[in-house]
């Protein structure tokens, strides 16, 4: 009875821990898929930059005028994925309405616009002031976001991959280099023992150097 009482309550207790991990386990990975803001800056070299943006579906673009002069972000109507709605800073239903709005919807300096993005797909952008001059851009919405070798997951990416590439890429040519100076400080010290040598023996044969010989003869 006892132990029958032990065995209810420690079986019991088995259920809650193995439930209360798995509650642990399956909040663990939201964090790594909650929605980032990813920064485009608008410069007085009238570009966007970056000029191509990769992002995961539900993240926010955010782009902030950094110069003097004032910028628009004007969706190109034709370059929506299909279902994705028109977007514009000035919240303009069309682009014909973005442009002819404009300065409506322009983003001066120090000020931002922002647009979440759920749809997958490229969406073209202009600045409808300096479209003239190619002030273009491109937000590419894709699972998963940048891929691990270009775009703002490369930050990361990069990071880190240029951390490892340093560490076997850099200590590899270091190591190489080492090597050939030891290997060469290794050659020119045998060359001078060997030199030495040389001249020992010379010098114990003879008795004589070049030097030596005019007091010997006298
Ligand atoms: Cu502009």
């Amino acid at each position: 009875m006892h132990r029958r009482h032990f065995l209810q309550c420690a079986t019991g207790s088995l259920a809650l821990l193995s439930a209360s991990s798995t509650v642990t386990a399956a909040e663990g990975p939201v964090p790594a898929t909650s929605p980032q803001t990813h920064v485009v800056e608008m410069t007085d070299g009238m570009i966007y930059d970056p000029e191509v943006i990769t992002i995961a579906p539900g993240d926010t673009v955010e782009w902030i005028t950094v110069g003097q002069m004032g910028h628009s972000v004007t969706a190109y109507e034709d370059e929506l994925p299909e279902g994705a709605s028109y977007w514009a800073s000035g919240e303009f239903d069309s682009e014909d309405d973005a442009r002819s709005g404009y300065p409506e919807g322009n983003v001066a300096k120090g000020e931002t616009y922002s647009y979440t993005f759920d749809i997958e797909g490229e969406y073209g952008y202009f600045c409808v002031p300096h479209e003239t001059i190619q002030m273009v851009g491109k937000v590419m919405v894709q699972e998963g976001g940048a891929p691990a070798k270009s775009g703002g997951a490369s930050a990361t990416a990069m990071g880190s991959g240029h951390g490892e590439g340093s560490h076997s890429g850099g200590e590899d040519p270091e190591h190489m280099g080492v090597a050939f100076q030891a290997h060469w400080v290794g050659i020119a010290t045998f060359l001078g023992i060997f030199a030495s040598l040389v001249f020992t023996f010379f010098f114990l044969k003879y008795n004589e150097t070049p030097h030596s010989g005019y007091p010997k003869q006298k």
